[in-house]
């Protein structure tokens, strides 16, 4: 059995930070559970443009506030505590941070392997 805390996670290569968000990844494929699974904030007022052509994921609002936007139809939904989406479809969307920070558990399949960031279209690279 696996068993964590999310603080072991901060600070070391498995916090991934960018601009807009950050993320601690506290499992990833070579812990061998098919997914992995994630601690995200979204920085207040940040807009960032996500293609996961490679991946599915689903994101469960943990606390805070912000958005998220389909590209497709422009459609918005609002985000906070309890709500939870699911890129079924690789939905190329837009994450919104809101007035608080946003902090999301996030789920991929297939899993990262831990250093992914967005490419300039969004998306995260094939998992070898
Ligand atoms: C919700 C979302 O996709 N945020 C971007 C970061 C991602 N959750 C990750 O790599 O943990």
């Amino acid at each position: 059995m696996i068993v964590k805390n999310v603080k072991d996670v901060v600070g070391t290569p498995q916090e991934v930070k960018t601009q807009n968000w950050t993320s601690r990844r506290v499992l990833l494929q070579k812990d061998g559970m098919g997914f992995s699974f994630h601690e995200t904030i979204i920085h207040p007022g940040t807009r960032t443009r996500i293609h996961y052509v490679h991946h599915l994921e689903a994101v469960w609002c943990i606390e805070g506030d912000g958005e998220v936007q389909t590209v497709a139809d422009g459609k918005k939904y609002a985000l906070g505590p309890g709500v939870i989406y699911a890129l079924n479809e690789h939905d190329d969307h837009w994450l919104c941070g809101g007035k608080t920070p946003l902090r999301v558990i996030c789920v991929f399949n297939p899993p990262l392997t831990g250093q992914e960031v967005h490419d300039g279209e969004g998306v995260y690279p094939a998992s070898a």
